[in-house]
């Protein structure tokens, strides 16, 4: 079959993220299909429309990675766009379309109905290959675990078991883009996060299991990456240091590869074996983002993290010691915040030295979640209410215009204590230094 997979994704905020989800998807089918991929990132829809004129597929797959950009202080959906797009590619073609990706795997019902789409696949986009197979031999979709029709109900998939393939889209137009503009690109380690916050889909996009990646592999990946031109590589992995000897084995591999750019990555700030940061260092980690979310042991509970906030001082220390640049995440005003809550967090942020804060205030309530879950109880949302809209939990003992003075009085102006993710001030900021030849997410800058 012609199989047409179309990165729907057009977001430069922080920056534009290269497509790594359809390198998985396009590998899994292409031995016995005909594959294109057109990322909207680097061509337009006239390019999008010569395609399916030129070559019209048999099937069209559109990732769907973001729904909106979850900011309350600056908030953008996407949905629309997505549905223009279908609009669009159905104007031109009859072929089918099947919808995947992250943001697609918390939304399949309603995305399955607003995009009017005739297949979707949620979590593991692997299952694809299954779904040609059904379709070219008259086998019936709804066998294949992950597969939701219209008006079908989402049933979420067991995640596979089989083991995890990727292929580098060697096309030059588009890795060039991103080596452009910044120089980034992107690369898995495992699926699965152990780990149970009470907002976080990514245990639902990607299993609670971890399903690592052998380190050997995962370097081999980081070499064809650099050989592409990557003059920095960001690991997206849910949480890499959630399985600390697999991180560490994957860094070893990176230095006995001979990899020279260096990396980022998400980590938990839970308390680090000795040497770990100095080692990951050694092969080229550079940016520590911590998702610490809070620095108040009764918030960190109540939103179940994996830590305390003694530990998120030890990983703080460790990481610095490392001469690795540091920020952390946080998310103010979920349950248990309070005032007291939210000055003891902002009392225990200015202890942690030379870092950048990211600022996000109420979270955003997803399916699947205790959170959700919560919701529903103290009646915030009704049950099988549509969040694709989003909706965004607020402790009831803190209004939010309550966090955001107490933040920006304690701020006092600091550059290094960021609202979200910047919006377009810090997305023009970093458009321009990605072209004046700078890499990596560049938020460096502003420590202090
Ligand atoms: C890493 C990451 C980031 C990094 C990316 C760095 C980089 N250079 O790549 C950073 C920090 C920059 C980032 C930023 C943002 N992110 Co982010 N990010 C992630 C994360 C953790 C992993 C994404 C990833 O690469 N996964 C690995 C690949 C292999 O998986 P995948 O793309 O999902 O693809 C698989 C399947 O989905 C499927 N699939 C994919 N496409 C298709 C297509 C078809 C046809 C099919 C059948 C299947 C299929 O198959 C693939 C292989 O199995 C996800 C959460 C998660 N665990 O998924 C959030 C996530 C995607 N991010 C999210 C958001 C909101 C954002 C931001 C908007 C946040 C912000 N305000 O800044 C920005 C947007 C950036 C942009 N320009 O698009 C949300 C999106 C949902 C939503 N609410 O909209 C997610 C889901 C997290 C969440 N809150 O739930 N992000
Ligand atoms: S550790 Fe991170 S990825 Fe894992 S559940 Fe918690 S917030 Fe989500």
């Amino acid at each position: 079959m012609k199989v047409l997979l179309v990165s729907a994704n057009r977001l430069n905020a922080p920056y534009a993220v290269y497509p790594l989800g359809l390198d998985y998807v396009a590998r899994a089918i292409e031995d016995r299909h005909e594959v294109r991929v057109i990322d909207l990132n680097t061509a337009n829809t006239t390019a999008l429309v010569a395609a399916l004129n030129e070559t019209p597929p048999d099937i069209v797959g559109i990732s769907i990675r973001n729904i909106d950009n979850t900011d309350t202080l600056d908030p953008q959906g996407f949905t629309g766009q997505y549905r223009d797009l279908a609009a669009l590619i159905r104007t031109h073609v009859t072929a089918p379309i099947v919808l995947g990706g992250s943001g697609f795997t918390i939304f399949p019902a309603e995305l399955m109905a607003l995009l009017e789409a005739d297949y979707g696949i949620i979590g593991e986009g692997e299952r694809l290959a299954a779904l040609l197979d059904a379709i070219a031999n008259g086998g019936d979709p709804a066998n294949i675990p992950g597969v939701i029709l219209p008006g079908g109900a989402a049933v979420i998939p067991r995640p596979l078991s089989d083991h995890l393939n990727r292929k580098v889209n060697g096309t030059p137009a588009v890795t060039g883009y991103y080596v452009r503009r910044g120089g980034m690109l992107n690369l898995q380690t495992k699926r699965g996060c152990p780990f149970r916050c009470i907002y976080c889909t990514y245990p639902h996009i990607e299993g609670r299991a971890m399903r690592p990646i052998a380190p050997a592999e995962v370097a081999t990946t980081a070499m064809e990456l650099q050989e592409a031109g990557a003059r920095y590589l960001f690991i997206t992995d849910s949480a890499f240091n959630a399985d600390y000897g697999h991180s560490l084995a994957v860094a070893e591999a990176f230095l006995a590869a001979g990899l020279s750019i260096p990396w980022g990555a998400f980590f938990a700030p839970t308390h680090p074996p000795a040497g770990y940061y100095k080692r990951l260092a050694e092969a080229g980690l550079s940016h520590v983002e911590f998702g610490t979310e809070a620095m108040s042991n009764r918030v960190l509970q109540s939103y179940c993290k994996p830590f305390q906030v003694d530990d998120v001082r030890q990983a703080h220390a460790a990481a610095q010691a490392a001469g690795v640049h540091v920020a952390h995440y946080m998310l103010l005003g979920g349950p248990g915040e309070t005032t007291e809550t939210l000055a003891e967090t902002l009392s225990n942020i200015d202890k942690l030295r030379h870092t950048v804060v990211f600022f996000f205030c109420g979270m955003r309530i997803y399916p699947h979640t205790a959170l959700y879950r919560l919701a529903v109880e103290n009646n915030m949302i009704a049950p099988e209410q549509d969040l694709l809209e989003p909706v965004f939990y607020r402790s009831d003992a803190i209004a939010e215009d309550r966090i955001l003075q107490m933040v920006q009085d304690h701020a006092a102006g600091r550059v290094n204590w960021v609202f979200g993710a910047g919006g377009e001030e810090t997305e023009k900021i970093l458009t321009r230094l990605h072209k004046r030849g700078f890499v990596g997410p560049l938020w460096e800058f502003l420590i202090r």
